[in-house]
């Protein structure tokens, strides 16, 4: 990879739909608001336009009430964009709604064409190798596929683990430079950053460990305020976004945007 994995000039994004209110939940803690989401969204894409990106912003999908989490329907990489296919059958046909977008940006668009399914949530993109956590979205032969395609690509992949419960395997982490993990204590356990320089999220604040450095930034959740000071104190720039809405459908920074 010529580029650190944290430098981009792009990004997708898709707006709520009014929908938003049947989006997947592990557990009912309240229904998301779509003028507080619609805020938030707004902030979330003012902050990836800031750093000087172009920002594809699509159109709301009605049909899909998780489709604002663009992340989970491909993987942008230098060389070309995989499809993915998501393990949440309610959400495997937002695949073919981000396709036209991808195949306008890229020359080469693959995709996971099954029996396996995997989600972008599950991926990890660092600077020496792509590590895919196996979860109730993500199984073996989804794994298998994308480590073919992306071999292609001069990738190697590192299957890893997500801890019992969390929802994708970046829930838990995020990359903040060329060589730091920002991660939950119960992830990092695991053993699977071996080699990297592990930052661990305050006691407490492990909704923050879904963070995104993009360019200059790191966007974080809102109200994790020792976190956040960690970061601060480690250099980064972080500029702290409501989560509130989309933390009722399990969702964080990293999931709001396809990152190129
Ligand atoms: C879902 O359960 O699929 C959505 N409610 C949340 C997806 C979050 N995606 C992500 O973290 N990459």
């Amino acid at each position: 990879m010529t580029n650190p994995t944290y430098e981009f000039t792009r990004a997708i994004t898709r707006r709520p739909a009014s929908s938003i209110t049947d989006g997947l939940r592990a557990e009912d803690i309240g229904t998301p608001d779509l003028d507080k989401m619609l805020a938030a969204h707004a902030d979330y894409v003012a902050a990836l336009k800031s750093t000087g990106a172009e920002v594809i912003e699509l159109p709301p999908l009605e049909a899909f009430p998780d489709a604002v989490f663009v992340e989970d329907t491909a993987l942008c990489l230098p060389k070309g964009a995989v499809l993915m296919r998501p393990g949440a059958p309610s959400r495997l046909g937002e695949v073919a709604e981000m396709a036209p977008t991808l195949r306008q940006c890229y020359d080469e668009v693959r995709e996971i064409k099954g029996p396996g399914f995997i989600e972008g949530g599950d991926i990890l993109v660092t600077e020496r190798e792509i590590l895919v956590g196996r979860s109730a979205r993500t199984d073996a032969a989804g794994v298998a596929e994308l480590a073919e395609i992306v071999s292609d690509w001069g990738h190697s992949l590192r299957e890893v683990f997500t801890p019992e419960g969390v929802l994708h395997f970046k829930t838990d982490c995020s990359l903040m430079d060329g060589e730091t993990i920002l991660s939950t204590k119960r992830l990092d356990a695991s053993g699977c950053f071996e080699g990297y320089r592990v930052l661990h999220v305050a006691e407490g604040e492990e909704a923050a460990a879904n963070a995104i450095r993009y360019n200059n930034l790191v966007l974080m959740a809102a109200d994790f305020p020792r976190t956040a000071e960690m970061l601060d104190r480690e250099g980064f720039e972080v500029v702290q976004i409501s989560n509130t809405e989309c933390a009722k459908l399990d969702g964080g920074m990293s999931c709001l945007s396809l990152r190129f």
